[in-house]
């Protein structure tokens, strides 16, 4: 395609009709407008030489570029990268977004929230895993993406930039795309760098840019899913591993222009590349995983920004954020610390000592971070939800609002469903692994409840408001 002439045909001479705006109404009248406007532009672009550098065609010359090489890399992310949008989608489901605006903050997310369903409890590793596999996965897929990028770079550089508006509209979408993957893996990575330095919310840009970027990568995929499948099938893995250098010829030409008119001698196999990235992948796996499976591998989550040496004893696992950290003070826990229980009836006060002294359940459960990181199981013990629901007069309840002993903010309170109070698993905790509750895992009182993601599991907690309807 690239330097042909007659790729310039759409937009070729001709359908002068397009200047009158006026009768095919203001948009169109626009996009005539502009379409004249890349003619002109494209007919001065073409008989001017590219500018130097990258946009000259024998600027590109590694031997190994071409679309076999590429579309190995489009497959590995053909299958990522659609996992990653769906964890990430259940990732959104697990908040349960649609109950409210403590849960989720996203602004007129309106038809977007069309698939969300009540996030169940079973399994009770369920967030666990998904959330797990979203940022493991997205941290391993790096290497491979920018393989993938390395690999059309060529592309991206064509010159005259827009040949037609219909080339224009291609580069367009182009730019949507790649601009979207490297801003949805940007954002990801600095969320669970814990660096937070974009305006407004992280979790709002990740979730606008996710559905920007799926659009861009489902109309991309079909526009290439035919080639890339013909180019794996030109050459064999296989052979292709046991090729060694003084073997290793470019690609045949192709009609997109990935192999280079003018190829360098090989300085590395493509064996070599893929040993690369593959080794990039797997030791990025070795040292995040870790923090996801926890155990003793949690010594190798070399990534993890914080909560590698949680300490010991049963209060010895992660924390997230401590009582100081957001303005939990002893004074607010200390024994004039109550739990109020509101509902149907009059409102029920607890001190600690009268709620240990009602029957205690236990549950093993995990908590389970949105950026990715997990404890193992850990033994609970405190009041189920479903007894306090019926103490409040409402063993029906439909949802129950959370209320901390923290400042109000972020995770100050969360609202939970019907599904989540009834698990006989879903407990008010007041001890976990045989003690009391540390108070930096939300002494006096604290929530879990099964496959429910850590940060709506709320510590301090200081009032539930059952309530009949969802
Ligand atoms: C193909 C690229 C990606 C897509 C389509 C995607 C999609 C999503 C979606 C839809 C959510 C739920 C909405 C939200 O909580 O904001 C989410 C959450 C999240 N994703 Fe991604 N994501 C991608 C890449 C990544 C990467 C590379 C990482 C980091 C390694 C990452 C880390 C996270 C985290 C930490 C959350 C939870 C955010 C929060 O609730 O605070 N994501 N993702
Ligand atoms: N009140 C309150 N509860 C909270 C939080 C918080 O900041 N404030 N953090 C949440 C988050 S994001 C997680 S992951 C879990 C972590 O629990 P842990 O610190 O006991 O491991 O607590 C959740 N409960
Ligand atoms: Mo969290």
């Amino acid at each position: 395609m690239d330097g042909s002439p007659s790729a310039a045909g759409p937009a070729g001479p001709g359908s002068p009709d397009h200047e009158d705006g006026s009768r095919r109404g203001p948009a169109h009248g626009v996009l005539s407008g502009l379409s004249l406007r890349v003619r002109y532009l494209v007919r001065r672009a073409e008989h001017a030489p590219p500018p130097p550098g990258p946009f000259r065609p024998g600027f590109w010359r590694s031997p190994l570029r071409g679309p076999w090489l590429t579309s190995v890399f489009g497959l590995v992310l053909l299958i990522g990268i659609p996992l990653m949008f769906v964890t990430g989608m259940l990732s959104y489901a697990s908040y349960n977004p649609d109950l409210g605006r403590l849960n989720d903050q996203t602004p007129g997310k309106g038809v977007l929230g069309f698939y969300l369903f009540a996030w169940p409890t079973h399994p009770y590793w369920l967030y666990r895993l998904t959330q797990g596999v979203h940022v493991t996965l997205g941290v391993v897929l790096v290497p491979v993406l920018l393989a993938k990028l390395w690999s059309v770079i060529p592309k991206l550089f064509t010159w005259p930039p827009a040949r037609s508006l219909a080339h224009a509209l291609e580069r367009l979408s182009l730019l949507l795309l790649v601009g979207g993957v490297i801003f949805e893996f940007v954002t990801g990575i600095f969320n669970i760098q814990l660096f937070y330095v974009f305006p407004g919310s992280f979790y709002t840009l990740h979730f606008y840019g996710a559905w920007v970027f799926i659009a861009a990568f489902v109309v991309h995929v079909c526009l290439k899913v035919g080639r890339m499948v013909g180019a794996l099938r030109s050459r064999s893995l296989m052979a292709e591993l046991r090729t060694p250098l003084a073997r290793t010829r470019p690609e045949p030409p192709d009609p997109d222009g990935l192999v280079p008119a003018d190829p360098a001698p090989p300085t590395m196999t493509r064996r070599g590349v893929l040993a690369m990235v593959g080794g990039g992948s797997l030791l990025l796996l070795l040292v995040t995983a870790g923090q996801s499976i926890g155990g003793l591998l949690r010594n190798t989550a070399l990534l993890a920004p914080h909560n590698r040496e949680p300490g010991s004893g049963p209060n010895g696992f992660q924390i997230n954020k401590t009582a100081a950290s957001v303005g939990v003070t002893p004074a607010h826990v200390g024994p004039d610390w109550r739990l109020e229980i509101h509902g149907a009836g009059p409102a029920h006060v607890f001190t600690r000592a009268q709620l240990l002294a009602m029957p205690q359940h236990t549950a093993s459960l995990p908590i389970a971070c949105v950026e990715g990181w997990s404890t193992t199981d850990q033994l609970w013990s405190g009041l189920r939800l479903a007894d306090l629901a019926a103490l409040a007069g409402l063993p029906d309840a439909g949802s129950v609002l959370v209320e901390s002993v923290q400042p109000p903010g972020p995770y100050a309170s969360v609202l939970l469903r019907g599904n989540q109070i009834r698990d006989p698993r879903s407990l008010l905790a007041l001890r976990v692994n045989g003690a009391d509750l540390s108070l930096d895992h939300g002494f006096p009182a604290r929530i879990i409840v099964p496959a429910n993601p850590g940060v709506n599991n709320t510590k301090w907690v200081r009032r539930l408001t059952f309530r009949s309807w969802p």
